[in-house]
This record gives structure tokens, sequence and C-alpha cells, in this order.
């Protein structure tokens, strides 16, 4: 007789692992939450027991499997379950570490608010790209180039109807453009080499000036070697705020979610889980999330708990807002969502993609939670 363990006995030990996966990410999940960096959530949660103390495997007895209801089994198949739950605890132990770690610090934050310097009426955005080292997980540190030493990019954002100038400084070893993805500009300004402008040389300066009309959430990236130069991080987001917004935009948080997959790994503004930043509201809160894909794959994006409510395709309207928990988000989309926090708790938010999110040493990259206080 080999030392493998029957089907029953694989069946009994996947339920159990099961059942500790779901304990596990319950209490983990709520450990983190009541942890230091968001020291503010204390005492509004409950707190369940630590993860690691449900993990202990029982204490053997030969002869006597104390997991199996009703039976007794013959010591090699003993052997083999106290493997497996050896095996499971390493496992779960590095996924624990995860959860735990969670939000990690790392340096560098992408995506801030850059301030217009104003020209009379004219609102300046100065960018400078070029190369930088980013820590895009907790010490993996990669090469980048960005924008203003920060990827994403730092965030436009303007009123619809506002004159914009945006003044490139090329610091990078080889030629590029800027693309302003979504908004609607004069040809001249749609920043495509040899179709629209020329290359801007390493060195030189670039001007691009447009009036911005279409409102919503656009972006802005490299639009020259860009499978390289997107990937590597030259990208941001261009919020144009509407004149007139509909009431079902208003939100009280709003949310730049910006996907990416390229030279940096699976990326939620720039950084992997567990340095992914949660999004935290009030019980009753609004948030709206814009999410942007500036990837080269599809992610779906999965919120545990409350539905998404679609208001914006592309910046565009919705003819009538639909609810899903679940939205795809291709490359080069951008969706708006509103989700009314109305469920207690930490909520995971994934790409459901499960290689972006997940492997047997834990969850990293596209994860991240939506954490609802009282
Ligand atoms: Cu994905």
């Amino acid at each position: 007789m080999s030392n493998a363990s029957t089907p029953a006995d694989d069946a009994a030990t996947l339920l159990e692992r099961r059942g500790s996966r779901r304990d596990f990410l319950r209490n983990s999940a709520v450990t983190a939450l009541a942890g230091g960096v968001l020291a503010a959530c204390k005492g509004k949660v409950p707190v369940g027991e630590a993860a690691g103390s449900s993990q202990t495997p029982p204490a053997a007895t030969p002869g006597v499997d104390s997991n199996v209801s009703g039976g007794t089994m013959p010591p090699p198949a003993q052997t083999a379950l106290a493997a497996q739950q050896t095996a499971a605890n390493q496992m779960d132990a590095m996924h624990e570490a995860g959860i735990k770690a969670f939000p990690a610090k790392t340096a560098g934050k992408g995506n801030q608010i850059l301030a217009p310097v104003m020209d009379g009426k004219t609102k300046v955005f100065n960018l400078t790209a070029r190369p930088i080292k980013w820590e895009n997980a907790p010490g993996m540190i990669n090469n980048a180039w960005a924008y203003n030493d920060q990827v994403p990019g730092p965030q436009i954002r303007v009123k619809e109807g506002d004159r914009v100038r945006v003044v490139l400084k090329n610091e990078l070893p080889e030629s590029t453009a800027i693309h302003f993805h979504g908004l609607i500009v004069p040809n001249d300004q749609d920043g495509v080499p040899f179709i629209t402008q020329k290359p801007i040389k390493p060195g030189a300066t670039y001007t691009y000036e447009f009036t911005v009309s279409n409102s919503g959430s656009h972006m802005y990236h490299s639009h020259h070697n860009s499978t390289k130069q997107v990937g590597m991080g030259l990208l941001g987001a261009f919020i144009v705020e509407p004149k007139n917004p509909r009431a079902i935009e208003r939100a009280d948080i709003d949310y730049v979610m910006i996907l990416n997959d390229s030279q940096g790994g699976y990326t939620l503004n720039g950084k992997g889980f567990p340095a992914t930043e949660p999004l935290v509201a009030k019980r009753g809160q609004k948030v709206r999330i814009r999410f942007m894909n500036e990837g080269i794959m599809i992610h779906p994006m999965h919120l545990h708990g409350m539905p998404m409510t679609v208001i914006s395709k592309d910046g565009w309207p919705q003819p009538a807002p639909w609810k899903c928990d679940t939205l795809n988000i291709a490359p080069g989309e951008r969706w708006d969502v509103i989700v009314n926090c109305t469920e207690l708790g930490t909520w995971a938010f994934h790409c459901h993609i499960l290689p972006h999110a997940e492997s047997e040493h834990g969850m990293f990259g596209m994860v991240t939670a939506l954490i609802v206080q009282a």
C-alpha cells in the first residue's frame, strides 16, 4: 500500500482547508483592519482571534484521525494527513503574513494631484519624464519611466471648459510624446508621432495646449514606443469635472484606480498588494471609483459585499445606471462606478483573473479592500 491518501481523505482534508481558509480570511482581514496603519478603525469592528491560532494541527494519535468522523485510519494514511497539515500550515502562514502586512508601506506614491500654474486663465501643468526607481511592492524595486517621479504620473484635474497647457520636458533616453486619451482636442494636439507631431527628442521640451470640452475620467500617456513607455509608467489620470454634474455623480469619496500589468507587475495605482491602498469609507457614504486600464490585459475587478453602480463609460454617461459586482476593464477603458457603502467590514476588492491576484504564496498584485467603518 502506498502512502497516498484516499479520495475520501482528500475530500475531508479539502473541506477542512476550505473551512480554515474562510476563518482565516475573515479573521485576518479584521486583524489587518485593527492593525496600526488603520488605527482609526480600532474598536469599531469586532476583532477575531488571530488566524494563526486556529491553524495548529491536532495532536496525533497513532491510528486515529480526529478530523475524519467516525473512523480509524491506518498509520500510513495518518502520516500522509500530518504531512498535508504541515504543508497547509506553511502555506497558510504565507497567506496570513501578506494580509497582515496590508497596507504595507513602500517608497513613493503615484497619482498625486498636480496643482496647475496659472498663466492668465490658462492652467499650466509641467511634466518631466525621466527614468526612476519605483517600489512596486515591499522590497520589489524596479526601473520605471515616470512623469514627475510618480507611477502613475500626477493626476491632472480640471473643469469642463478650462484652457489647459501641458509642458513636457523629456529627460528619457529616447523620444516620446503625450496622447490625451479620451479628450476631444484639436488634431495637432493628439500626441501621436508622425501622425500629428514629430517625436519629442531626448532633452527637448514640447507644449500641448487645448480647451477641454468633454468631461469625465480620462488619461494621458506616452504614444511613442508605447508598449515599453506606458508599461514602464508613463501614464496618468486626466479628470475633467463637468460643469453640471448629474445627481448620481455626487459622491463623498472620489477614488481613481489605475490598473497596469507590465514591467511593474500587476498594480493598482502603481503598487501591488500588500502595498495597495485600501478605500476607507464610513457606512452610508457613497464612493465613486474611476477605473482606468493602462495595461495590456483585461482585468475584471470584483468587489465583495456591495454592488457597484456603473454610471459612466469612457467619461460618457450611461443611458441608465446598472449594477454589477464584477466589472471588466479592458485596456484603454475607463469605467466610473458608485458604491453605496451599506455593509460594515473589510471587503476584498480584486481582479478576478486569479493569477493576477493570488498564488500559493498568498495574495499579491491587483488586490485591495474597501473598508466600511461605523
Ligand atoms: Cu487582472
